[in-house]
């Protein structure tokens, strides 16, 4: 047998598989309000802005790989009851279905998508020059998914294609840091996000 007809069976065996038992992508829809939506935003377009950059490579030149704009959310009397009410939820996805062992949370990554074409080009969140090792990755959907066309959050799947991640606003997907994933362009409207890391020891 080629090592081609091993991966399709397997691949056969992920199509038939559900949402939250492939493992590819865990999550809770609709888990904040859209009235806490606009609360997070609110304070959030508050923050300096800056051109996302790939982490290691920020010399490349910006729009080849990634296109849009981040601001940093940290600990801070505005952000800390979201944060805990992030928090609980992805360690509550993590005892339920990947038990990492994770530590702690890197700040908060708040993403602009408001430019026709703004995109993040398939990457990973492992990087070398991290204090700690990222383990899963988080996303928020901020924006109704009617406010905005293109501008997926894609995760590469078993299916042997990347299977576009739920649009549904106040969503909290989670997904190991080690998978592909991508923003495709946007061709319409605007898509806020935020983007959360657990870290911890080194995977053994
Ligand atoms: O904005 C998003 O939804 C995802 C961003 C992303 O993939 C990342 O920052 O690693």
């Amino acid at each position: 047998m080629s090592i081609t007809s091993i991966s399709s069976d397997y691949i056969d065996r992920g199509i038939k598989q559900k949402f939250d038992q492939k493992l590819i992508m865990v999550g809770r829809l609709g888990y904040f309000s859209p009235s806490e939506c606009d609360r997070i935003v609110e304070s959030a377009m508050r923050l300096p802005q800056k051109p996302g950059l790939i982490k290691g490579h920020e010399d490349f030149a910006s729009g080849d790989f990634r296109r849009n704009r981040i601001a940093w959310i940290h600990r801070d009397p505005e952000f800390n009851w979201m944060i805990t009410r992030l928090q609980e939820a992805v360690e509550l996805l993590n005892d339920k279905y990947y038990r990492f062992d994770i530590s702690g949370f890197e700040p908060i990554q708040f993403s602009i998508y408001d430019n026709i074409g703004d995109f993040y080009d398939s990457h990973i969140d492992i990087n070398l020059d991290c204090d700690m090792m990222r383990k899963i990755s988080v996303i928020v959907q901020l924006s109704d998914e009617n406010d905005y066309e293109g501008g997926n959050l894609e995760v590469f799947s078993t299916d042997s294609e990347y299977a576009p991640a739920p649009r549904q606003r106040g969503s909290v997907l989670a997904f190991p840091s080690f998978l592909v994933h991508r923003v495709t362009p946007i061709t319409k409207g605007k898509r806020l996000s935020l983007v959360a890391w657990t870290v911890g020891p080194n995977f053994k």
